[in-house]
């Protein structure tokens, strides 16, 4: 497969959906700030994620882009609270201006609130899969994006503050943080696409240690590298004294730790044969990446 082509279609038909749905207005500027951020570019990885696992599956990835697109709004609302300046206080995010800096901190608030509502709407707007499928992989959704996942992950961030934390306690808190997103799109890619009990175990392990090593890839690429190519400063971690992947192992402990989980997770998609290629491309990107 040419995966670039690949990846680059996939995201097309994610930018596409994301626009013509965007052009579907609310009644105030929110509409605005909400768009700013969500169609500032991105590498869609959790949608292109969802969608790669259904064609493991033998399925259609482009069938599920509602859901997909729904997936990549929550992404978007944690990245414009997390720049707030009650969070991590950042002026840049995907090559641009944050939220707050353009449209005011109160709107951006509303703009992630808005894009946290919007996502649920437009997930229960997919059509051509069983009520009971889609409720399902809706739940779990929110499960992953809420205080079991992602927000309680903050949570535990935010508790970290200032402090030295061990390695178990960063895994939780990445587990959350960033883990919980990645086991949501490969979850709901499993599910839409009928994973059997097997299969849905196996993706599973895969997505947890995809989040992991895509975790650690951001720590050391926070640490070497590049502002312009990351769209953000880079050094935040320092600067903020926080405890991660390269602070607990060192930077070329960090890269053995990484390159280690890639293998785990590739071993994961073994018996799914060559339909799991994207999965493994995106693998091997997420780990390499320069943004
Ligand atoms: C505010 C509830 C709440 C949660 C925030 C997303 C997040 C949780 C924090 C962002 C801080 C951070 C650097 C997390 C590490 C991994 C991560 C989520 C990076 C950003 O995701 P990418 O690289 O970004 O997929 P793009 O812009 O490409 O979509």
């Amino acid at each position: 497969m040419d995966f670039a082509v690949y990846y680059d279609n996939q995201r097309k038909l994610i930018e596409n959906f994301l626009e013509t749905r965007m052009a579907k207005k609310g009644i105030s500027k929110v509409d605005d700030a909400m768009a700013y951020s969500l169609l500032a570019g991105g590498k869609r990885i959790r949608p292109v994620l969802l969608m790669a696992t259904a064609e493991a599956l033998g399925k259609k990835g482009y069938n599920y882009l509602p859901v997909a697109c729904g997936l990549e709004m929550i992404h978007t609302y944690s990245l414009i609270h997390d720049d707030l300046p009650c969070m991590d206080d950042d002026d840049y995010r995907r090559g641009r201006l944050t939220n707050h800096k353009v449209f005011g901190e109160a709107m951006a608030v509303l703009a992630g609130d808005g894009l946290l509502t919007l996502a649920f709407e437009v997930m229960l707007e997919q059509k051509n899969v069983e009520s009971a499928v889609l409720i399902e992989v809706v739940r779990e959704m929110a499960m992953c994006a809420g205080n079991y996942g992602m927000v309680g992950g903050q949570g535990l961030d935010l508790e970290a503050e200032g402090k030295e934390i061990s390695a178990e306690e960063l895994r939780k808190l990445h587990a959350g943080k960033t883990g919980a997103l990645f086991i949501g799109a490969v979850r709901g890619g499993a599910h839409l696409a009928g994973a059997t009990d097997e299969q849905l175990l196996a993706l599973t392990k895969f997505a947890d240690l995809l989040g992991l090593a895509f975790q650690i890839t951001d720590d050391i690429l926070d640490v070497e590298g590049d502002a312009e190519a990351m769209g953000k400063p880079v050094g935040s971690d320092a600067k903020n004294q926080k405890s991660t992947y390269v602070s607990l192992y060192s930077l070329e402990g960090a890269k053995a730790l990484a390159a280690k989980t890639v293998d785990e997770a590739l071993q994961c998609l073994e018996i799914f044969g060559d339909k799991a290629d994207a999965l493994r491309e995106i693998t091997k990107l997420m780990c390499n990446r320069k943004n």
